[in-house]
């Protein structure tokens, strides 16, 4: 299986989170990239290639153009405003507030094209995001040339960056900017199977109205774990995607043995649909010692996990999301990979 991966998503290299009403050191840093690209070496998955430089355009059929231009500007912005150090969004325009101003304070449009406070954006956040999707999309033309896997090593992740906001450590929506890809050019059906811990509320949303991308999310329950306002059971779609969206809230303390039956009813699903494509929405941070999360998979399980997703039988792209347990995350992130390959 072939790996993409290009050095230019390190230099996003935020050093410190809001979490826990303190200032932490940040989860999210490139070392993880660093960790699963040694281990994708040194295990001999494949070849590693860099990303082909994509046009914006591809990034516009996700996200909407004035947030991509936000995300593009954000620095020289905020420098202007006389600020050096990362910035954290800390105003938004929740109910009662107006949702129809264009706002000119930096402050205001943090707030406006934002979901949380946990999300630093720095001097180079633009230049890796855009780094990351490309490796996302790098990755899915593998898939439309005839490769049966493909996996992107995509930091910073996705999965929480919607229509136009970032989120969750997630700037442009690596998993969703393939899928739409892989439409545009030649697909019918797309599967995208989100596994990791957090759910995926900005792919989720993105397709909520469409039967052509089938959103399926494994995930710690929402009522005790971010992102706390989506991924419930009973969100299922809307309009022409009714149907076409399925959520498996699952408890804190889950491990292998109580994933399994949300695992093989997401299977069952992915039979029924018959895509032609599934894009895999991987984060490792359901791993047992996960500085963040709450479930109990063991490194052999994500191995499990690998074998699992190959008797599905379509073709697949991986795309990586989370996983904070950086010595073990290149391990975990091979072992899905190499138990996908057999
Ligand atoms: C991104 B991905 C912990 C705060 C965690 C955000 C988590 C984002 C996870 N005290 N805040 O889905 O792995
Ligand atoms: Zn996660």
């Amino acid at each position: 299986m072939k790996t993409v991966f290009s050095d230019t998503q390190l230099a996003h290299a935020p050093k410190q989170e809001i979490s826990d009403g303190e200032l932490k050191p940040a989860v999210e840093v490139p070392s993880r990239a660093e960790m699963v690209l040694e281990t994708v070496k040194s295990r001999k998955v494949g070849e590693i290639v860099s990303p082909d430089d994509f046009p914006i355009r591809p990034l516009h059929r996700v996200h909407a153009p004035d947030y991509v231009g936000f995300l593009e500007d954000f620095w020289d912005k905020w420098l202007a405003a006389g600020r050096s150090n990362e910035a954290f969004p800390f105003v938004w325009p929740i109910r009662s507030l107006r949702q129809d101003i264009d706002v000119n304070h930096i402050d205001g449009l943090l707030g406006r094209y934002s979901m949380d406070a946990g999300t630093p954006l720095g001097e180079n956040t633009f230049k890796a995001a855009r780094a990351s999707a490309d490796t996302a999309l790098t990755a899915a033309k593998f898939l439309l040339d005839g490769e049966q896997s493909a996996f992107a090593l995509c930091r910073p992740p996705g999965h929480h960056a919607g229509f136009d906001f970032f989120g969750g450590y997630c700037f442009l929506n690596n998993a969703a900017i393939a899928a739409q890809y892989l439409r545009d050019y030649g697909l019918h059906r797309i599967a995208i199977l989100d596994v990791d811990y957090h759910h995926g509320n900005g792919t989720q949303a993105l397709f909520y109205d469409r039967p052509d991308i089938l959103f399926l999310s494994i995930h710690a329950d929402p009522k005790d774990e971010y992102p706390y306002f989506l991924g419930y059971a009973d969100e299922t779609g809307e309009h022409a995607g009714t149907g076409f969206t399925r959520n498996w809230p699952l408890p804190l303390g889950t491990d292998w043995d109580s994933y399994t039956p949300a695992l093989e009813e997401a299977c069952r699903w992915l039979l029924v649909y018959k895509p032609d494509a599934m894009v895999v929405s991987l984060g490792m941070d359901c791993y047992e010692n996960d500085p963040i999360s709450g479930f109990r998979f063991k490194s052999e399980d994500f191995s499990r996990l690998g074998e699992r997703l190959k008797k599905v039988g379509v073709p697949t792209l991986f795309v990586m999301e989370g996983g904070y347990a950086v010595d073990a995350l290149g391990t975990n992130c091979v072992n899905v990979l190499e138990g996908f390959a057999g």
